[in-house]
């Protein structure tokens, strides 16, 4: 992997709402009118001009993306995406990856250099997080490769179990680019 697409990578361990950065990615519904876990969280932290902005967005299928401001956040924008409920098909793959994909092309569209996302789908939605990680992770550099505007995406996860799941994938990776 090439090393300047894994130095824009960050892996880190906390509260997503608490970030300071251009976007951070909330693990939605298809409804967006809020939820439990990192959903709750956000919408608790952003405070209610979101619910209100969300309200006027329709909806999101799974594996799309739609913006919002971030209102009380430190983050400018909220970009929420909705990830599939684990089934074991093929289609939680496709759909995990759009997430990402869709995920970073909205933040590229809007001039947004730096974001980070939580693990979308491995909590309530029952992804097992070794393999969200590697769609996470290789979707997110692959889109990097050829989307240069983005300067910083941050994993942040919020169990150091989870932390410690990204941070061995990252190595495999960092081992790859020393050669
Ligand atoms: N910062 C970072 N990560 C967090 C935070 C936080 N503040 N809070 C939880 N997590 P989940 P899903 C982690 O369940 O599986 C909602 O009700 C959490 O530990 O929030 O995509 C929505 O409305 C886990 O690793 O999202 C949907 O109905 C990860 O974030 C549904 O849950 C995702 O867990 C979406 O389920």
């Amino acid at each position: 992997m090439n090393k300047e697409i894994i130095e824009k990578i960050q892996i880190a361990q906390g509260d997503i709402t608490q970030l300071d950065v251009d976007a951070i990615v909330n693990a939605a519904n298809t409804s967006l009118l809020g939820g439990g876990g990192v959903d709750g969280a956000i919408h608790r932290a952003a405070g209610p001009g979101l619910l209100t902005e969300c309200r006027t967005l329709g909806g999101c299928p799974t594996g799309e993306a739609r913006i919002t401001r971030g209102y009380n956040l430190a983050s400018r924008h909220v970009i929420h995406t909705v990830g599939p409920v684990y089934s074991g098909k093929p289609q939680d793959i496709t759909l995990l990856t759009g997430c990402y994909r869709n995920s970073l092309q909205l933040a590229a569209d809007n001039n947004l250099t730096s974001l980070a996302f939580p693990a979308i789908s491995c909590g309530v939605y029952g992804y097992p997080i070794e393999a969200a990680c590697k769609i996470a992770v290789d979707t997110t550099c692959s889109f990097l490769k050829t989307n240069p505007s983005i300067a910083k995406v941050i994993f942040m996860l919020f169990s150091p179990a989870n932390l410690n799941v990204y941070e061995a994938y990252m190595r495999t990776l960092t081992k790859t680019s020393d050669k």
